[in-house]
């Protein structure tokens, strides 16, 4: 295995050569790092998720590793979310916004030890932006992107695999929580999270060397309950309602619009980047926000390439961010960023092209009857 350097424009993982045996098909460019995104088979490797358990190459969550005396300071100012009670060993979802209150990552901050952070990043540069932050306000702290690279192991199945490897202490975790362990002398963190809702764990691996062997080791442990690879799965993390930066969010996209107010806490000191714009946006209320939409039609339709206009009558009154097949609806599907004078229950329909797609408005996360 190649890892090339850290300044490349597309870097492998170390699990990559792993992936490519098992016959990843796709492959996305993120944080410029190959992430794997299919093996050919869809229908499968959903049912393995939701049913079963499923192993990712998921590296391509770098991590922005803040660490010094001011590590804590910094990760206050770079996160509309109160971290003042986080503890070692526990991690949180956070908004990172801009000083319009547009949000700029979602990433997990986990809380290492008093003077280290970890920020588990979606697909924007927050290195930049927090080396720019802490030098700008004089802050101690060095931040880095260390050697860290996350294997998700997530379904119904995925805590009898995990057990089994690292022992029974792992079901004990709770959500987001983490702890270090070792496998044949491989360092990791293990750590009760994962971009699904069907459960599991992420093992976050701290030598890249040894990318192939904790791959083995997992994919061994793992057979008995029939494992095999998958990847950040569109249909059932649309299901399930999560969030994916960049693909559900434009440029001047805020928390509240998508779902994330929970995760912001308007009292945090005045110093958070971007806390006074979010209290203006709170009091004045958002002018969009996100829906399910579900499209007519038991037929898949191709993939979602970019975003749909949603067109209420004959009037634009939002846009369809994403699209998928659901298993669980027999439906397509997607996330509706739309007027907050849309309502759940108002038809709708898409524009894709000159199709016009009827569809109506649901809540978020999709239960079975919204179909
Ligand atoms: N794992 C790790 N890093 C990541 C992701 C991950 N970085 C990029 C991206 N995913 C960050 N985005 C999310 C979005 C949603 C969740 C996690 C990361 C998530 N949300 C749950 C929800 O919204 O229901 C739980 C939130 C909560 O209750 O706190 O899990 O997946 N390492």
């Amino acid at each position: 295995m190649t890892q090339t350097f850290p300044h490349a424009s597309i870097r492998t993982s170390p699990y990559h050569s792993a992936t490519v045996d098992e016959g990843a098909t796709t492959f996305h460019a993120y944080n410029r790092m190959l992430l794997p995104l299919g093996y050919g088979d869809p229908e499968a490797e959903y049912r393995r998720l939701t049913e079963g358990v499923s192993m990712w190459d998921v590296s391509a969550q770098r991590q922005v590793q803040l660490r010094g005396p001011d590590a804590a300071r910094l990760a206050q100012i770079l996160c509309a979310r109160d971290l003042g009670s986080c503890v070692e060993g526990q991690g949180k979802y956070v908004a990172l916004c801009d000083h319009v209150g547009n949000l700029i990552n979602d990433p997990i901050v986990l809380k290492v030890d008093d003077d280290c952070f970890w920020f588990s990043i979606a697909d924007s540069d927050v290195k930049l932006w927090a080396t720019c932050v802490a030098a700008e306000r004089g802050l101690d702290v060095e931040i880095t992107e260390p050697d860290v690279s996350p294997l998700a192991v997530q379904g119904p199945l995925a805590e009898s695999v995990v057990a089994s490897i690292f022992g029974e202490w792992v079901r004990d975790l709770r959500f987001f929580w983490f702890a270090d362990a070792e496998i044949d002398d491989i360092p990791v963190k293990v750590a009760r999270s994962g971009w699904s809702k069907q459960g599991g764990y992420e093992l976050y691996l701290m030598d890249g060397s040894r990318g192939l062997d904790l791959w083995s080791i997992v994919k061994e442990a793992g057979a008995p309950w029939n494992i095999g690879p998958g990847y950040p799965n569109p249909s059932e993390r649309i299901e399930s309602g999560l969030l994916s930066w960049g693909g559900d969010v434009d440029a001047t996209t805020n928390p509240f619009e998508v779902r994330l107010g929970r995760f912001v806490d308007l009292d945090v000191p005045d110093d958070v980047i971007g806390i006074e714009a979010l209290r203006r946006i709170a009091a004045d209320g958002p002018t969009r926000h996100q829906l399910g939409v579900v499209m007519a039609g038991d037929d898949p339709r191709p993939g979602h390439d970019r975003w749909y206009d949603v067109v209420a009558a004959g009037r634009k009154v939002g846009s369809l961010t994403n699209g998928t097949w659901s298993y669980k609806l027999d439906r397509n599907i997607g996330f509706g960023l739309v007027s907050v004078d849309c309502r759940i229950g108002d038809e709708v329909q898409i524009a894709k092209g000159d199709t016009l797609i009827d569809a109506r408005l649901t809540p978020l996360p999709f239960g079975k009857d919204d179909r």
